[in-house]
């Protein structure tokens, strides 16, 4: 069964003015797209071909095709960590979980925004549940992916320069700080569990 580009969980204008149409248009439209296409031409007739998202980017190891589907579940599960209205009241477990790591609320807002901000190229910032169970902000360069070392991703910001560049030029900042606009906190509940 090949895989699939999933549908975006809300309009394409539903997250303006934070992000607009015409970046979803770009960003969904076309380059999750491709990322889609190109691991359906890669894993054709493969071994891959049978096997789950999930289970390539755990095991496909460095290359192309690790590549194509980590871009995959990336860009699948940034979708899904933002919302229409997002950002609101960040839902109990979730707000323990994070004071316990990071002190305050505050300080972890910090941390991720310096890692969004402050990662040197393409690549993610996550916020991620450790084997230990302690929550964590990591970055991963490229299609990088938190899965491959057995940590629980709770949410992404995805800070490809293609995430922004229609709507924020190269402030990659700005686009961080409107980000928290539309953060899915019940979607960081529902992965922490
Ligand atoms: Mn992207």
């Amino acid at each position: 069964m090949a895989f699939e580009l999933p549908q975006l969980p809300y309009a394409k204008d539903a997250l303006a003015p934070y992000i607009s149409a015409e970046t979803l248009d770009f960003h969904w439209g076309k380059h999750h797209a491709a990322y889609v296409n190109r691991l359906n031409e890669l894993t054709a007739g493969s071994s891959w071909a049978s096997a789950s998202l999930e289970e390539i980017v755990k095991k496909a190891g460095p290359g192309a095709i690790f590549n194509q589907a980590a871009q995959h579940w990336n860009h699948s599960f940034y979708w899904k960590s933002m919302k229409p209205g997002g950002g609101g009241s960040i839902p109990g477990v979730v707000e323990k979980a994070l004071k316990e790591a990071f002190g305050d609320l505050n300080a972890f807002r910090k941390k991720f925004s310096e890692a969004a901000a402050g990662h040197f190229g393409s690549g993610w910032a996550w916020l991620v549940k450790a084997p230990d169970g302690s929550l964590q902000v990591e970055g991963t360069h490229d299609a990088g992916n938190p899965l491959v070392a057995g940590k629980v991703p709770l949410l992404t910001c995805d800070v490809w320069e293609h995430a922004y560049y229609i709507d924020y030029r190269n402030a990659r900042a700005k686009y961080i700080e409107a980000w928290w606009n539309l953060v899915n906190w019940e979607f960081a509940a529902a992965n922490l569990k």
